[in-house]
C-alpha cells in the first residue's frame, strides 16, 4: 500500500508523527471563515505578507498544479528548557525547523519521486499553507483553544511541515476529538489576553509576535513583553497536555544546547554581530537577528536602544 510505504519511509526518517490529508474540498468551510476573518479583522498585526498571500492559502494548487493530498509530518521540540533564567522559548534553543524539515524532506521526495512518480512541494512554515488545519485533517491532532495543534502523544510542542503532491493518497481520519473538554488555563493564563473565543490568536497582542516577527526599532506604545526576549511559551506551558511532550526534543532538533547555558539577557546587548552569528547560526534566534533581539532586551530594561 503506496500510503503505508509512505508513512514507513517518513518515520524512518525519524518523524514523530505522520498522516496523510486530501486536499480535496480543502479548506473546509469553517476554516476558511475563520481565516478570512482573522484578516478582514486585521488579526495578522504587521504580517502584512499573510494578507497578500491569502488566495493562496485558500487554494494549495497554486504552489502545486493538481495538488490532491498532503502528507504532514511533525517533530517535537520538547518540554526541556534550557536556561530558565533566559525567557526565550524553547523551540528556539532547538535546531531551526524550517532547514531541518526541508533536509529530511528533500530526501522523502527524491524517494517517493523514484517509487511513485508524482510531483511534490515541500513546505514547512515556509509557504502560504494551512499547516494546523491540514494537520488536523490528517489525524495528528486537534487545535486546543490556544490554537496550537496538539497531539495526544506529544502534546502541543510539535513543529509542523509536509508536501503537497499530485498524488491521490487515501487520506487518515480526521481527529475527531476536543480534549481541551471544559479546560481553559491557556486562555486565562496569556498575559495580553491574545487567544480569542474562535482558538485563532490575535498577533496584535501576542508576545510571540512582538519579540519575533515585529520588524520597528522600539515598541509602539503599551506593548509589554512580560519579560520574554523570544516568542513565548505561556500558553503550552501551562496546557496540561504538555506532560505528554517528551523531556528531549526529537533528535534531529537538538542543537548544541550550550550555547544557552551561562546566558543573560544582557549577554546580547555587549555581544557583536559575528560572535552572534557564530553562535546562534543554525537556530531560529537568526530571524529577529540581534538587532531585534537587542531591542527587546532593552525594552525590558527601559533603555532605548
Ligand atoms: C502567522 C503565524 C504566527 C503568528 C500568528 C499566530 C496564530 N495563531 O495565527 C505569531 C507570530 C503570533 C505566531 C506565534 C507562534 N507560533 Co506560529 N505560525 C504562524 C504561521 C506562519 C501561520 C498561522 C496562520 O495561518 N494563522 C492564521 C490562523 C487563522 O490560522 P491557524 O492558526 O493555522 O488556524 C487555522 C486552523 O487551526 C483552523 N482552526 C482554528 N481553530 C479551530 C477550531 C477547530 C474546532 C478546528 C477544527 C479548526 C480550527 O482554522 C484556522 C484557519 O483556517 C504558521 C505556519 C503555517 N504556514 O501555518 C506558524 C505556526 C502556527 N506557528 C507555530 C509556533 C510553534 C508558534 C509559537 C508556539 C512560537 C513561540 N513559542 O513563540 C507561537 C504560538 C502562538 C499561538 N498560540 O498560536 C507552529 C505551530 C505548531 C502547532 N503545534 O500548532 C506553526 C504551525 C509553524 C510550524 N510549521 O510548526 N505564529
Ligand atoms: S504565545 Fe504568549 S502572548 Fe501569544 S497567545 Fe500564547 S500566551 Fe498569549
Ligand atoms: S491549556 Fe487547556 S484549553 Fe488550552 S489548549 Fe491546553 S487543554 Fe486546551
Amino acid at each position: 500500500m503506496v500510503e503505508g510505504r509512505i508513512k514507513d519511509f517518513l518515520k524512518g526518517l525519524g518523524f514523530d508523527a505522520v498522516g496523510i490529508a486530501s486536499l480535496l474540498g480543502f479548506p473546509p468551510s469553517p476554516a476558511r471563515e475563520r481565516l478570512l476573518r482573522w484578516i478582514e479583522e486585521g488579526r495578522f498585526a504587521g504580517m502584512g505578507w499573510m494578507a497578500r498571500t491569502l488566495d493562496v492559502r485558500l487554494s494549495p494548487d497554486r504552489l502545486l498544479p493538481g495538488a490532491a493530498s498532503a502528507v504532514i509530518v511533525a517533530l517535537t521540540y520538547g518540554r526541556r528548557r534550557v536556561n530558565p533564567r533566559l525567557k526565550i522559548s524553547r523551540y528556539a534553543t532547538r535546531r531551526d525547523y524550517h532547514r531541518v524539515f526541508k533536509k529530511l524532506l528533500r530526501r522523502f521526495v527524491r524517494w517517493a519521486e523514484g517509487e511513485f512518480g508524482g510531483r511534490y512541494f515541500i513546505f514547512s512554515d515556509s509557504a502560504p499553507v494551512l499547516e494546523r488545519e491540514l494537520a488536523t485533517l490528517a489525524g495528528l491532532g486537534w487545535i486546543g483553544k490556544n490554537s496550537m495543534l496538539i497531539s495526544p502523544h506529544l502534546g502541543p510542542n510539535v513543529l509542523l511541515g509536509g508536501v503537497l503532491t499530485d498524488l491521490v493518497l487515501v487520506p487518515d481520519d480526521p481527529f475527531p476529538y476536543d480534549w481541551c473538554g471544559s479546560c481553559d488555563r491557556c486562555v486565562r493564563a496569556c498575559p495580553t489576553g491574545a487567544i480569542l473565543p474562535d482558538r485563532t490568536v490575535d498577533a496584535n497582542r501576542c508576545i510571540s509576535y512582538w519579540t519575533i516577527e515585529y520588524r520597528g526599532d522600539t515598541f509602539p506604545e503599551g506593548v509589554d513583553t512580560y519579560g520574554w526576549i523570544f516568542g513565548c511559551d505561556v500558553c503550552t506551558d501551562v496546557c496540561p497536555w504538555t506532560s505528554k511532550t517528551p523531556e528531549r526534543a526529537n533528535p534531529h532538533l537538538r542543537a548544541k544546547e550550550d550555547r544557552f547555558v551561562n546566558l543573560s539577557p544582557e549577554d546580547f546587548l555587549t555581544m557583536d554581530e559575528d560572535t552572534f552569528r557564530e553562535r546562534f547560526a543554525g537556530t531560529p534566534l537568526m530571524r529577529a537577528g540581534l538587532r531585534g533581539i537587542r531591542r527587546n532586551v532593552n525594552h525590558l530594561r527601559g533603555r532605548a536602544p
